[in-house]
């Protein structure tokens, strides 16, 4: 059984355990659909941050709903691609972490988020933070336990 006590939830900052803004993909705002269905196509990811001209986090745009925007009533319109553009059928409604915050934080969004972008007092993204982070860092976590046996 993994004993949780010293995984230090409450006291591992963001900072630590997140990706840092110049290793994620993103588009911005202004892209056509088009562009950001070839970005996530290319680096395989299901959903990416959509960033401004001043690199602030304004949401994130998924494979799934730029699919569904191609869907017309009887046809597969492709035009639609070249036409709308990321902030069409991007989602905002997302929350964000901010550096200080603590793992305790970043479980309780990641629970209903594949990952949470990282920002400044600005809005501007300074990485992500994914589930596959913290999952490493249990697994590391159960590891060093074993050793200590
Ligand atoms: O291209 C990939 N490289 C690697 N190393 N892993 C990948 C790749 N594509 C998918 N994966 C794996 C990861 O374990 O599949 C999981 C789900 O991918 P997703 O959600 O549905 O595209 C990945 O899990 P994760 O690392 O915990 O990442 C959670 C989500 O965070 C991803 C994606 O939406 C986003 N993400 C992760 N790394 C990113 C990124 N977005 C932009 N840039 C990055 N570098």
């Amino acid at each position: 059984m993994i004993n949780l006590t010293d995984l230090r939830i409450e006291s591992t900052k963001v900072s630590e355990l997140m990706v840092d803004s110049e290793k994620v993909i993103h588009v911005q705002l202004q892209n056509p659909l088009e562009h950001a269905l070839l970005v996530l196509t290319k680096t395989g990811y299901n959903a990416i941050p959509v960033l401004d001209l001043r690199s602030q986090f304004c949401g994130i745009v998924s494979k799934s709903s730029i699919i569904e925007e191609m869907f017309g009533v009887e046809s597969i319109e492709v035009d639609r691609l070249h036409e709308l553009k990321v902030e069409d059928v991007m989602n905002k409604d997302i929350p964000t972490l901010t550096e200080d915050d603590t793992l305790e934080k970043a479980l309780h969004v990641l629970i209903d988020f594949n990952f949470a972008c990282v920002v400044d007092e600005n809005h501007k993204m300074k990485g992500i933070l994914t589930r596959r982070e913290i999952l490493k860092q249990l697994r590391n976590h159960f590891y060093r336990q074993q050793k200590e046996k």
